[in-house]
């Protein structure tokens, strides 16, 4: 080695730990670097939004220190890593989440304070990160944030959507929808990687060739797409740990029809081109409904052939025996949307590994793990056989040789058993043939779980036994969890001071099972006092925020009653408004004397319609009519308003979560699978209101029935109250029949509209709203007396908060990372993560 040449190395070990300061002087400096350099602004000038900018480069940077130590750290030690392959995240707001995470927030404080800025209000510029629908997407990003703070070397993937969830409007009380162009001021949290593209096949057809180790088949010809990778790194919590969401875009391939060109159609085969980039345009708006249309089907297929081009590659730097691929690799199914990703593996293993079907069904099946989300029969995917034939005609081959081995051994546990055979198939016979990719995912992965203890009971037992009979060892529960980061330190900052001066320690935000001690405290008055003064806080904040936004006024003693949530069926918000109906007529007919006794309520609801969900869309109008009529008439002013909050999204959950009393949880029993709200709500202290479905179930054994308003059928009580509601031997209750009636007069608007509301509930109350109706307003006047006693309130409300921990995403984390994935923590030896 030449002396310059060493020189020249030992300067570069040296810049190695060279990391960037994080005192203010240094922040503040790359603030107006970022302002002048990046944003190509003046420094000596500019707004809020260059400054939410500026900061958030500058967070950008301190991050991407820590991915590359991270991932370098990840390579040298070639742990077991996850995969944790999602169709959505619902990522919201990144800059209060990084600076937390980081243990930044007093330095950006007071260098952001003498540029002049509020590094709260910073927060307010910046545009919510909605690649999700609901629930299954925000799990994913809060299973996440808790892999990176448990130091798992894990990886998300999903694809980067140029349109997230549209932006609801509501106009006359009807739902609009606008499209989400999320990107147009640009995105400083994601890292475009120009160098990491893969190219991905649609269409074409495969030819089979005689070989002599068996014959070979080649997928050719069709349509190829670029799949581009963009980064967002993910910190964990006190920890230089920082692991990666990878997202996928797709791009026109650079190949190009010659003969198109030659032909003189310049124009329509740019047009082509241009068609591929629509793959990655916009997210599928539906939470819990199968849409079978042929882009989704492209869109999953994209997905799961760029990440296993991905993962194959990092697995092939350290290893070269296909046998260790399960040893080093878990690949984590958020439900069937990336099931043909197994067939992608498979089929990657065989044609282009040439490795013997055994060996590679192996492989396959030891990498995949499943999480199911959700039981309903609308939601469960089945792509037509003729679909997949035409557009992945070489995975449609495999599939029916994975079926037919699969079919061998159904008949080996159950000779001759046809309607075994017919109901275990990954092929759905019929009119049109269909795959059933629920089938697909459990056949090719060695564990299945439900999100929560009931859910997956339901999973084993009631949809697929026939499975759990085959191989009872494949069926877990993991039930699911939400982050405390999140969802208690940044979004509920007065309750953090209470836990951190009362547990004498701030170690609940990654151990939450510390807030249990607060229980020892719960007679004592100041706690009581100080609890009183923080949800007094964050009613206040939402109150302004309502104010805001829907121009009403709220009186911030009231209760507040809160239903957040997709709007849907099934999760009843219908139940509420009327129930809401019911009391704007009690107490239009109490004298001033009864009045007295009211408890004042503020009703919130808040949440998104899918765009084609009809009915689903008049519920949102019922709500607002009602909502207008009640707002506007003086005689209860005082004692209740219904707000509506537009474009319910991450952030303002956030404001939301923290500042209400009792929050609605009021799915049928039996239809939501787990939920996550109601965990949200539980740790900030709102009380539930609920049946006892999905993890209310778990939520209650943990806080006590006597904590919570529990109401309504049962999950086995379901098939008999369906039955009794066929033979039309329902009795209304008489105060649900004055509500209909008031409807039916038009007390709310044109009765016309909500017509197809009533003869729903009338001919087919699937729901089976009215039977749980009477169950439902008795457990409203429980809350109603339990209000009317403040402390005991209180104490029932501080009792929910200190029995949280088992819903932290950081509980859920350990469990799939010992019960499933066998994987280890992995944690970057480093200086302080903060790097004085
Ligand atoms: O109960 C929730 C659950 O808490 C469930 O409805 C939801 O997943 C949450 C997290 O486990 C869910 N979303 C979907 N299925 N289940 C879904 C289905 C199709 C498209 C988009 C979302």
């Amino acid at each position: 080695v030449p002396p310059t040449e060493k020189k020249k190395g030992s300067k570069l070990f040296a810049l190695k730990t060279d990391f960037l300061k994080n005192d203010e002087d240094s922040i503040q400096k790359g603030i107006l670097d970022h302002v002048e350099y990046t944003l190509a602004r003046t420094k000596y000038n500019f707004d809020s939004f260059s400054a939410y900018q500026g900061s958030a480069y500058t967070v950008r940077d301190r991050l991407i220190e820590r991915w590359n130590e991270t991932q370098q750290y990840y390579t040298e030690k070639d742990p077991k890593r996850v995969y944790y392959l999602s169709m959505e995240f619902l990522m919201g707001r990144s800059l209060q989440n990084a600076i937390y995470n980081m243990g930044l927030k007093d330095e950006y404080h007071s260098a952001l304070l003498e540029l002049g800025f509020e590094l709260e209000d910073l927060y307010e510029e910046e545009k919510d990160a909605a690649l999700g629908n609901g629930g299954l997407g925000r799990l994913a990003s809060c299973f996440m944030d808790s892999l990176a703070t448990l130091k798992y070397p894990a990886w998300g993937y999903g694809l980067r959507y140029n349109y997230g969830m549209f932006e609801q409007g509501i106009y006359d009380g009807y739902q609009t929808e606008v499209p989400d162009y999320w990107l147009v001021a640009g995105n400083p949290w994601e890292i475009e990687r120009l160098d990491v593209q893969y190219t991905v096949r649609f269409y074409g057809h495969v030819t089979e060739r005689k070989s002599s180790e068996g014959n070979k088949f080649d997928w050719e010809g069709g349509e190829l797409v670029q799949a581009i990778a963009y980064d967002a790194p993910i910190p964990g919590y006190a920890t230089t740990n920082t692991n990666n969401i990878r997202l996928w875009s797709s791009k026109p391939h650079k190949e190009f029809d010659l003969d198109a060109f030659n032909g003189g159609n310049y124009l329509s085969a740019v047009e082509a081109k241009q068609r591929s980039e629509n793959i990655t345009s916009v997210l599928y708006p539906n939470d819990n409904t199968y849409s079978g249309k042929e882009l989704r089907l492209k869109q999953q297929y994209f997905f799961v052939a760029a990440t296993l081009c991905d993962i194959i590659r990092r697995f092939k730097k350290n290893h070269s025996n296909w046998a260790d691929f399960p040893n080093k690799v878990a690949i984590q199914l958020n439900d069937t949307h990336p099931t043909i990703g197994i067939v992608e593996l498979f089929r990657k293993l065989i044609d282009e590994e040439h490795i013997q079907w055994d060996e590679a069904w192996q492989i396959v099946t030891k990498t995949y793990a499943y999480t199911n989300h959700t039981i309903l029969p609308e939601a469960l995917e089945m792509w037509p056989v003729s679909l997949i034939e035409n557009l992945l005609p070489r995975h449609m081959q495999l599939i029916y040789g994975i079926n037919h081995r699969f079919l061998l051994q159904v008949t080996q546990k159950w000779p001759g058993d046809i309607g075994k055979m017919r109901s275990l198939s990954i092929i759905q016979e019929g009119d049109e043939k269909k795959v059933r990719m629920a089938h697909l995912a459990i056949v090719g992965s060695h564990c299945v779980n439900g999100v929560a203890a009931m859910h997956s009971e339901l999973v084993r037992n009631a949809v697929f036994p026939d499975f759990a009979a085959l191989w009872p060892n494949k069926f877990q529960n993991k039930t699911n969890g939400v982050t405390p980061r999140r969802w208690i330190q940044q979004a509920n900052p007065g309750l953090s001071s209470i836990l951190n001066k009362w547990l004498k320690t701030d170690k609940w935000v990654t151990q939450l099972e510390c807030v249990k001690d607060l229980k020892q405290h719960i007679n004592n008055p100041e706690l009581i006092e100080e609890w009183k003064s923080v949800k007094q806080f964050n009613k206040e904040r939402l109150a302004d925020f309502i104010h805001k936004t829907c121009g009403i006024q709220v009186n911030t003693n009231a209760l507040f009653d809160v239903h957040i949530k997709r709007i849907h069926e099934y999760k009843r918000q219908l139940l509420n408004i009327l129930g809401v109906i019911y009391r704007y007529l009690s107490i239009k007919k109490m004298s001033p004397k009864d009045r007295a006794n009211v408890v004042s309520r503020v009703v919130v609801f808040a949440g998104k319609a899918a765009p084609g969900y009809v009915m689903a869309k008049r519920h949102i109008k019922l709500i607002n009519s009602v909502a207008e009529v009640i707002n506007n008439d003086k005689e209860v002013d005082q004692y209740l308003k219904v707000v509506f909050i537009p474009n319910y999204n991450v952030s303002i959950a956030q404001v939301i979560v923290p500042a209400s009393d009792i929050n609605q949880q009021i799915s049928t029993a039996g239809t939501e699978a787990s939920g996550t709200s109601n965990m949200k709500f539980t740790m900030n202290g709102s009380l539930i209101i609920g049946t006892l479905d999905g993890a209310n179930v778990e939520i209650a054994e943990e806080v006590g029935q006597e904590n919570m308003f529990i109401f309504g059928l049962r999950t086995h009580e379901i098939a008999g109250a369906r039955e009794k509601m066929r033979q039309k031997e329902v009795v209304i209750d008489s105060r649900l029949q004055e509500v209909f009636l008031n409807i039916e007069l038009g007390t709310f608007g044109p009765p016309e509209i909500f017509k197809p509301i009533l003869d729903s509930l009338m001919y087919n109350d699937f729901y089976l709203t009215m039977q749980d109706f009477p169950l439902y307003l008795d457990a409203q006047a429980e809350v109603d007396a339990l209000w009317k006693t403040q402390d005991a309130w209180i104490r029932k409300s501080i009792i929910n908060t200190s029995s949280t921990y088992f819903f932290s995403s950081d509980r859920a984390m350990k469990e799939y990372a010992e019960e499933i994935w066998n994987i280890e923590p992995c944690e970057v030896e480093t200086s302080d993560y903060r790097r004085y």
